[in-house]
């Protein structure tokens, strides 16, 4: 029994009014049955935060089965900063569609691979010789940068940071910081992998260096520089709570990897592409990772991860010893190579540090008479407010919670993250409207007042 007709769906992209309509209470009729079928369908293991069916998207507002048009500040995570339908994406993604879908490109490799390797290794950060291998998901790009990084030095040992995420898979969530939701009961982990602290300004009141010198000290005495093969960090921390590192502890954290030979690698799934205000958040720290590894954004809703970096670094494998069947595939590729025109010809770099400000602006003023936000925080379009009981800057999960509960009933999808989980981040499509996302934020701002202290 089908129940969603293809009919009765509007056709997404920009040309949806781009509107908060609520016209039914959320989750509307439509919605129940089709989430009645997914409790009885799908693992229980695989939840959802906003309880909504979808049937269109695009520009700022993904609408539901029951014609409920929702602001959107999450971009299903920050993966359709270009829009959840941009035309030429959906137009790249046709055609390559009708041409072929797959070869696999360890059979018969194909130019839009190829491509992307190029584009990447120009837009990545550091001015040196690059390659680039492309993979399916944030996760693989960060098996494989690290399975590189291994092989390139002959050396075991794993570094990264508390509030860290890099993914679900056995490696990257040995990687992952956080345990309830993503570890707990799902060990044996991965061996190998130590754990520094990271530069969380809010919490630590460390500067850079400070905040480095002990994170290095850590690593050093617990592992030795000279056994580690790699330190994997995000620039921005997204899944951990939108933590941007105080100045000057990414920079020292780069000269001590490159004085033990450790493999740097930055983990830009979240915060690439455009999404900071930049193409690369890494760029805005004065910080040259040796690998990068990209998803999210990288193609506009389609399923495609990269690692990308020093060419003698990633030529050091044998042949043969990276791939998988669908990595890179053509029409995912063709997808990445449309949206990445995208980023440049509507300069959404610019457009990312214009939603920042406004951001900014506007939770700062909410934050001058609530306390409760302990800290407005974030880089461009990657902004969040960490929520606290304003006497002793407790974590506070249930205040969190409930404000993005009440802006989903309102027609906002609002996510939350942190260690703690009491962080509501923004990061809306760079293809939303000023006036959308001020009311967006207006909404969250009321739903936070009408909470109680
Ligand atoms: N590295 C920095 O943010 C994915 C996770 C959502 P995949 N973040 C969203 C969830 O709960 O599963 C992420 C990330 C960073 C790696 C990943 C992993 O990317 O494409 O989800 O595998």
């Amino acid at each position: 029994m089908s129940t969603l007709e293809a009919s009765a769906a509007p056709v997404g992209g920009p040309a949806l009014a781009q509107e908060r309509r609520l016209v039914t209470a959320i989750p509307g009729p439509r919605s129940q049955e089709i989430l009645a079928r997914k409790a009885s369908a799908v693992a229980r293991g695989v939840a959802h935060t906003v309880p909504v069916a979808a049937v269109a998207a695009g520009g700022g507002v993904v609408v539901d089965a029951d014609g409920n048009s929702l602001i959107d500040l999450g971009s299903g995570i920050a993966v359709t900063s270009v829009g959840n339908a941009h035309p030429a994406v959906v137009k790249a993604v046709q055609d390559q569609a009708a041409q072929f879908t797959h070869t696999c490109f360890m059979v018969s490799p194909y130019e839009g691979y190829i491509a992307v390797a190029e584009r990447l290794n120009a837009l990545t950060p550091g001015d040196f010789e690059k390659r680039s291998a492309l993979f399916n998901t944030g996760a693989e790009a960060v098996e494989n940068a690290i399975k590189i990084a291994r092989h390139f030095t002959g050396r075991a040992a794993v570094a990264a940071f508390d509030h860290a995420y890099h993914g679900r898979t056995t490696l990257t969530m040995s990687l992952t910081a956080k345990a309830m939701p993503y570890k707990t009961g799902f060990g044996p982990f991965a061996p190998e992998i130590y754990r520094a602290p990271t530069s969380y300004p809010f919490r630590d009141g460390l500067t850079g260096p400070e905040a480095a010198k002990k994170a290095i000290s850590v690593l050093e005495k617990q592992v030795g520089g000279d056994q580690l093969a790699a330190v994997i960090i995000e620039p921005v921390q997204g899944e951990g709570g939108f933590i941007v590192p105080a100045d000057g502890f990414l920079p020292a954290i780069q000269e001590w990897c490159n004085a033990k030979g450790i493999v740097l690698i930055a983990d830009e799934v979240q915060s690439g592409f455009a999404r900071t205000g930049t193409m690369f958040a890494s760029e805005q720290f004065g910080f040259t990772p040796d690998l990068v590894t990209t998803a999210k954004g990288i193609a506009g809703g389609m399923p495609l991860a990269a690692v990308t970096g020093r060419a003698e670094i990633m030529d050091s494998s044998h042949a043969g010893g990276l791939g998988g069947t669908y990595g890179g595939n053509p029409v995912a590729c063709a997808a990445a190579l449309a949206t990445m025109d995208v980023y440049e010809t509507e300069d959404l770099a610019g457009r990312a540090a214009a939603l920042g400000a406004l951001m900014r602006e506007k939770l700062e003023t909410v934050q001058a008479s609530d306390p409760r936000i302990g800290e407005v925080r974030g880089l461009g379009a990657m902004m969040a407010i960490e929520l606290v009981d304003p006497a002793t800057k407790e974590p506070d999960a249930a205040l969190a919670g409930a404000v993005a509960k009440a802006a989903i009933a309102e027609g906002v999808v609002v996510l939350t993250c942190g260690t703690y989980g009491n962080v509501l981040r923004f990061l809306p499509p760079l293809s939303i409207g000023d006036d959308l996302l001020a009311e967006g934020l207006d909404v969250v701002a009321s739903a936070l007042a009408g909470v109680k202290a």
